[in-house]
């Protein structure tokens, strides 16, 4: 015999809902269990819970449910792009990241939400991510009036680029509310008009010290669109490893540790890629001449000799032959128009000590600086050849700084103020002042890096507008996948704000007070999306009293 499904047997009925009810009760049981911080900290206190802070919002007071079955309609010319659908994907998963599947399949059947959809209207198709892009947007997360309407949070925007920024800080309104098991929206109706302050916002990773998987460095890039940087200067190369795929010259990649060790141009295109939805550009660095020796491994040419190895041979046309091809081959790989040369810490002791380069000094006339300066100018063309723009560290501008292309952006790292001197002739500045931004120095705590202003002592509007931004360095000497995300993160986030929030927001007030519990609260952010960020105060010196 067959079931008969027009008349269901009451006591199997009866089984399955008994053991319903069990299942419900033993869950609840286990998610109440779960620390509550995020629910609490959205109603307590007057604070904005949003790193960084927006430019511009207000807020009431309502509470607004957020379906689980958010949906995404789109509007404008850029809606249909693939980076906004993308984001809303990513953006949905984090939002709803605590709630169980059991708990949202329960809240499912509740059916009253306020926000079940996510409106995005992006006026402009133009997916072309570079340097200044607008990445403006505004939000309004607010009930409607009319209860047969379905409540929509609307994010509107000039570009893609603006509405995934919009997407992110959607998602740092959304709370998991541990009593109702429901996501949130504290503090409704939110009206939001959010610009970043500089244009240039990044976070230098440094591959070459020690070597990083594909994931990890994605893990960094996907949690820098957490706070809204926008350039991931990628150290690729330095002395002690080459680990770059170069097809034009292959031999480089023998300067990688081991083959394991290595990207091909697949995995550096697919990082770009990966980058590039999140609106983050990746500027490559190829630093040029100090810090090459790895290069040697496969051409050893490039050493003035076995036992002098840096920097790379001023005298040979060969060295230029080779940056030329590296530039060539990875072109094609890294579309942003932004270079970095490096032309850092050049110490010359080798060409003035190996005789066919002392030779060649001589029969050119050109002392040791000179021909350093030979050299940064020669690789300068070489990129500007390429339609590349090109950053050098501040040391090319500090020994020779009218004779530097004016195109060239100067990136401090040392103690200093070279911005202040960079922009006062013209030339454009990243900030990255190696007493608060570098932060393998572990010992520079939150409010330092929050503190540091790159617009420090310049005060004219037009040398203001020189000054592009800033940037968070995390060199690889004492860092790898071991420890990586934890040492960024989250000191880069103090770093972030400063760069994109107005200045008058972040000097308001006493930061303990005003910022501290915000950052806090962004670090249980961090650890909630599967971010390893260390504890905010890392010093017992600065911990709050008892
Ligand atoms: N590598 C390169 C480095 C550093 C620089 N360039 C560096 C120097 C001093 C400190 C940290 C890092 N490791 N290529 C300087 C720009 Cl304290």
């Amino acid at each position: 015999m067959a079931f008969n499904f027009a008349k269901p047997n009451p006591k199997l009925l009866g089984t399955l809902i008994y053991t319903y009810t069990v299942f419900v009760s033993i869950f609840s049981l286990v998610e109440s269990r779960t620390l509550r911080l995020d629910s609490i900290s959205g109603t307590k206190d007057s604070l904005v819970y949003l790193w960084p802070l927006p430019a511009e919002f207000t807020y009431g007071s309502d509470t607004l449910a957020v379906d689980p079955d958010l949906s995404l309609s789109v509007g404008g010319t850029g809606g249909g792009s693939a980076v906004v659908s993308a984001a809303f994907e990513r953006y949905k998963a984090i939002i709803f990241k605590q709630s169980s599947w059991f708990s949202k399949s329960r809240l499912r059947a509740k059916s009253a939400y306020d926000i079940s959809k996510i409106r995005i209207i992006v006026h402009s198709d133009n997916e072309e991510l570079q340097l200044g892009v607008d990445e403006s947007y505004s939000l309004m997360v607010e009930r409607s009036n009319d209860r047969s309407i379905i409540s929509e949070a609307t994010i509107e925007a000039n570009t893609v680029f603006g509405a995934v920024r919009g997407l992110e800080t959607f998602s740092q309104l959304c709370a998991y509310d541990y009593v109702t098991k429901n996501v949130q929206v504290y503090k409704a109706p939110w009206y939001i008009r959010d610009r970043p302050r500089f244009v240039y916002r990044g976070l230098l990773l440094d591959t070459s010290r020690h070597y990083l998987p594909i994931d990890v460095i994605k893990q960094v890039i996907e949690s820098m669109s957490y706070v809204k940087l926008n350039v991931l200067h990628w150290h690729i190369i330095d002395e002690e490893s080459f680990p770059l795929e170069v097809p034009t010259y292959p031999n480089l990649w023998k300067g990688a540790y081991t083959k394991w060790e290595r990207y091909t141009r697949e995995d550096a295109y697919e990082i770009v890629n990966f980058a590039k939805m999140r609106g983050i550009n990746v500027m490559a660095e190829v630093d040029v001449p100090g810090h090459a020796e790895s290069w040697g491994a496969g051409y050893p040419d490039l050493w003035p000799s076995p036992s002098c190895r840096e920097p790379l041979d001023v005298s040979k046309n060969f060295t230029f032959d080779l940056i030329s091809g590296i530039l060539t081959d990875i072109r094609k790989i890294f579309p942003f128009e932004l270079f970095h040369l490096g032309g850092d810490e050049v110490h010359t002791d080798c060409w003035t000590s190996t005789p066919h380069v002392k030779q060649w000094l001589q029969d050119h006339n050109m002392t040791a600086e000179e021909a350093y300066q030979y050299f940064v100018l020669r690789a300068q063309e070489i990129a500007i050849s390429k339609n590349w723009t090109p950053v050098n560290w501040e040391e090319t501008f500090n020994t020779f700084p009218t004779k530097l292309n004016p195109r060239t952006v100067v990136h401090n790292w040392l103690g200093g103020g070279v911005c202040q001197q960079a922009v006062a002739k013209g030339f454009r500045c990243i900030f990255s002042n190696q007493g608060f931004w570098y932060l393998d120095h572990l010992d520079v705590p939150w409010d330092e890096v929050y503190d540091a202003e790159p617009m420090e002592g310049i005060n004219d509007i037009s040398a203001q507008q020189l000054v592009m931004g800033g940037e968070v360095c995390m060199w690889g000497e004492t860092a790898d996948a071991s420890n990586v995300l934890q040492t960024i993160w989250p000191r880069a986030a103090a770093a972030a704000e400063r760069l994109w929030s107005k200045r008058e927001a972040l000097s308001s007030g006493n930061i303990t007070v005003t910022v501290l519990p915000r950052l806090q609260y962004f670090r249980c952010l961090l650890t909630r999306r599967g971010v390893p960020a260390a504890p905010v105060t890392n010093r017992y010196a600065r911990m709050a009293p008892y």
